[in-house]
């Protein structure tokens, strides 16, 4: 502010549509220098991002590099929700299936950079995934459910059923 005004002051004393003139170039630099300090921002959240390595996700989390899931094969128990994130600036999709056929159990459709996309496995099994632009690139993924929890209690329940009162000859 001490600098515009000297340039204000001094304006003044020489001609007042200098000072005009000096005014509107301080404030086309302004505009111009906060416009490079956002993109300088945004520019190394991009480089961060584009490096092909994915930061570490969290618990639960699978992030999404230029062309690969991370981790590629992530284990949870029944009941959890898995949330992808893509990390890059890439444009990708969480597809279930394999070898590029889906099998119609969820698909993301086109995620931007920053999107965000989440499914809840309730049972257990294994469910490969792939994004569909980056196949060819080998961008595929599993998601492991084991039974640790609440799916004990439908075993036992299903296991208990009729066979106990058959063993009971
Ligand atoms: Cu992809």
């Amino acid at each position: 502010m001490k600098n515009k005004e000297t340039y204000l002051e001094s304006g003044q004393r020489y001609n007042g549509s200098i000072s005009i003139l000096i005014t509107s170039l301080l404030v086309i630099f302004t505009l111009t220098f906060f416009g490079c300090e956002s993109s300088t921002d945004s520019g190394t959240n991009g480089d961060t991002n584009g490096n092909g390595t994915p930061p570490p996700p969290e618990a639960n989390e699978v992030t999404m590099g230029s062309a690969s899931f991370n981790p590629g094969n992530l284990t949870i128990e029944t009941g959890t929700t898995v949330t992808w994130i893509n990390t890059s600036n890439e444009v990708h999709t969480v597809t279930s299936g394999s070898d590029g056929n889906h099998d119609g159990l969820f698909d993301s459709g086109n995620m931007n950079p920053d999107d965000e996309f989440t499914y809840t496995f309730n049972e257990e099994g294994t469910y490969p995934y792939y994004c569909i632009p980056h196949l060819n690139m080998g961008m595929t993924g599993t998601i492991t459910v084991s039974d640790n929890g609440n799916g004990g209690n439908q075993e036992n329940n299903s296991g208990n059923g009729g066979n106990n009162d058959d063993s009971g000859y």
